[in-house]
């Protein structure tokens, strides 16, 4: 945190100037990628109202805004949720991250294959995470198989479940943010042509209502 003077206090012009300066917005768009029923849907759930949904609702395409705090920073992060199918979407991002189910070695395999599609397709040299997500069940993909891929690919492996409930997903986009602040990255502007903007966007912030998993998913549907 940044110890600022509570000069808001004072004038309201001036801390409304404060607010400016000190609380820019910033935006970024993720998308997320991975192959069919991996839990990207439901790692998004999970991070935008703490809870599981335990159902599929397969290959339904949407963008929802989270909004987080780094420090002085708040950070909207417009996050394009693909149905695995989808792969037109890494064009528009600011940062892709890419999904896998530990209990699926093919969507593991599948995984690398699109870091070098990402790699091959983008000319900004986008940031990419990775997220080996359904830690929770049996696994065919152990941690020294993401370790490797770590190191194979140059990418920073995060294990995670969705059905985990303290499972942390803003530790996944701080360090997203951390990296495009090192790639000093800015997000391209709206453009009326790009499908990432016609998505519909869901604005729900995280536990800033009693939104319920279940709520949730009827706006998904
Ligand atoms: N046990 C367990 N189940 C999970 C986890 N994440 C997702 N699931 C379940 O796996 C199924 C598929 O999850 P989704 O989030 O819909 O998968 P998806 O990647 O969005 O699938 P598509 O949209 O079709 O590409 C659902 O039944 C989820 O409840 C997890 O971490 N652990
Ligand atoms: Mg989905």
């Amino acid at each position: 945190m940044v110890d600022q003077p509570d000069i808001g206090r004072m004038s309201p012009l001036i801390g409304r100037l404060r607010s400016k300066v000190f609380h820019r917005e910033e935006t970024i768009r993720m998308v997320m990628l991975g192959s069919t029923g991996v839990g990207k849907t439901a790692l998004i759930i999970r991070c935008l109202t703490d809870q599981f949904f335990n159902h599929y609702v397969p290959g339904k395409e949407m963008a929802y805004r989270h909004s987080m705090t780094i420090g002085p920073k708040k950070l909207l992060i417009d996050i394009m949720d693909s149905n695995g199918k989808n792969n037109a979407l890494i064009s528009y991002a600011d940062a892709v991250a890419l999904v896998y189910s530990v209990t699926d070695i093919e969507s593991f395999n599948f995984v690398k294959i699109l870091i070098e599609k990402v790699r091959t397709l983008n000319l900004n040299d986008i940031p990419i995470i990775v997220i080996a997500n359904k830690i929770d069940k049996k696994r065919q993909v152990s941690k020294s198989d993401a370790e490797q891929l770590s190191r194979d690919y140059d990418v920073t492996v995060f294990e995670r479940s969705a059905a985990i409930p303290t499972t942390d997903i803003s530790s996944v986009f701080k360090e997203v943010y951390k990296m495009l602040q090192l790639k000093k990255k800015t997000r391209r502007d709206s453009d009326p042509l790009n499908p990432a903007d016609r998505m519909e966007l869901k604005t729900i912030q995280r536990k800033s209502s009693s939104l319920d998993a279940n709520d949730f998913i009827k706006l998904i549907l």
